[in-house]
């Protein structure tokens, strides 16, 4: 990232993924796809948010090996550290550090009407801790230490970046200009790709039936099965519309990869039934996907070069952190060390 006067100063873009699994369709084309388009016009911030992955309990193991493969898909998905700082998060503290910080400045009952915390506390009613319920400050201080103007996610992702907006402007309210309020940039196709099993639900990547997602990673011949399985409905017409939540996720998924509207889809399958339409989807995806999984077999097994790319990144990351951060404690009144 080139340093520019405040005169040319380009939009600034920060956005994260957890490595809480393999990754999949909907973080590429909720999330990633943008992300890489975004890179040439904007001065843009990528972390992994690693922190973020521990609310849910973590095998050390597993979690070490989904950081390195996250990391190195993302270089495969067209992230360039020459363009872009693209770090992880656990190697810049100032994001622990603000995330104490505004805990203090974030409401009790704001945390409780976050829909992801509710849906996650469900699911792990056994882990209910109180880091998944902090989870969208220490997600406000990952955006604010930047002073990001966007932040491209998906749409499940709005409800906590409003949550930053008020964060930063209640802030903003007692201390003066800290913090720049971001605005969510959400794609218009494919910022929901919804599981092949439950099509009501998001795709998810830590869902525990595989074949509710499709993976970057998951090899030709198993994106052609999961496609053949996904759950459609009785009419057998290639149609977008309601009460059709399979075929319009289908449709949705066959327009991001083909750039095609869904009236030329309509056309393209009249006549055709269900079963030609799987294929089509299945082969359009394998091919889209191809190029990547290439390229991320050659960084996945070069962890020099990975490590050169995370630490430079955090080094250009921290330094723009550390200058909020210390604005910040200077101005709630902390006495600095030096
Ligand atoms: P988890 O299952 O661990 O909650 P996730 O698959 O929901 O993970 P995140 O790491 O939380 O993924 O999100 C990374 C990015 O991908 C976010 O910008 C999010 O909005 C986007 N995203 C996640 N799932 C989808 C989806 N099904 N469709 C579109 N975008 C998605
Ligand atoms: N919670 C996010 C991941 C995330 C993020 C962020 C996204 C962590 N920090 C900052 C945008 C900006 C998610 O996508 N589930």
């Amino acid at each position: 990232m080139e340093q520019q006067t405040s005169q040319e100063r380009k939009k600034v873009i920060f956005s994260a993924i957890q490595p809480s699994g393999t990754i999949t369709l909907g973080n590429y084309f909720g999330a990633l796809k943008n992300w890489v388009q975004l890179q040439d016009e904007f001065n843009c911030v990528f972390a992994l948010a690693d922190l973020h992955t521990i609310t849910v309990r973590q095998e050390p193991a597993k979690f070490r090996s989904n950081i390195y493969e996250a990391y190195a898909l993302l270089l495969a998905c067209g992230i360039d550290v020459e363009k872009s700082a693209f770090f992880i998060q656990s190697h810049v503290s100032a994001h622990s550090q603000l995330a104490w910080v505004l805990n203090c400045y974030t409401q009790f009952g704001e945390l409780s009407r976050m829909t992801q915390f509710k849906d996650k506390s469900a699911k792990h009613s056994d882990n209910v801790n109180a880091g998944l319920f902090t989870y969208p400050s220490l997600m406000a201080a990952d955006i604010l230490l930047y002073q990001a103007d966007m932040v491209p996610v998906g749409a499940d992702q709005k409800q906590h970046l409003e949550l930053t907006r008020n964060i930063a402007e209640r802030f903003n309210g007692i201390y003066g200009n800290v913090f720049k309020a971001p605005e969510p940039y959400i794609p218009k196709v494919g910022a929901r790709i919804m599981s092949l099993q439950d099509p009501t639900k998001k795709m998810s990547k830590s869902d525990e039936n595989a074949n509710s997602y499709i993976a970057v990673l998951d090899k030709p011949e198993v994106i052609m099965k999961k496609f053949k399985r996904a759950i459609t409905d009785s009419e057998a017409k290639v149609r977008f519309g309601e009460g059709k939540d399979g075929i319009n996720n289908l449709m949705g998924i066959y327009s991001s990869v083909t750039g095609k509207t869904m009236q030329e889809i309509e056309a393209e399958f009249d006549g055709k039934g269900y079963g030609d339409f799987k294929i089509a989807v299945g082969e359009a995806v394998v091919e889209h996907l191809r190029p990547i999984q290439e390229r991320f077999n050659i960084y996945i097994n070069d962890k020099a070069y990975l490590k050169e790319c995370y630490q430079k990144s955090a080094e250009f990351a921290e330094r723009i952190a550390q200058r909020t951060l210390d604005k910040v404690m200077k101005k709630i009144g902390f006495v600095a060390r030096s």
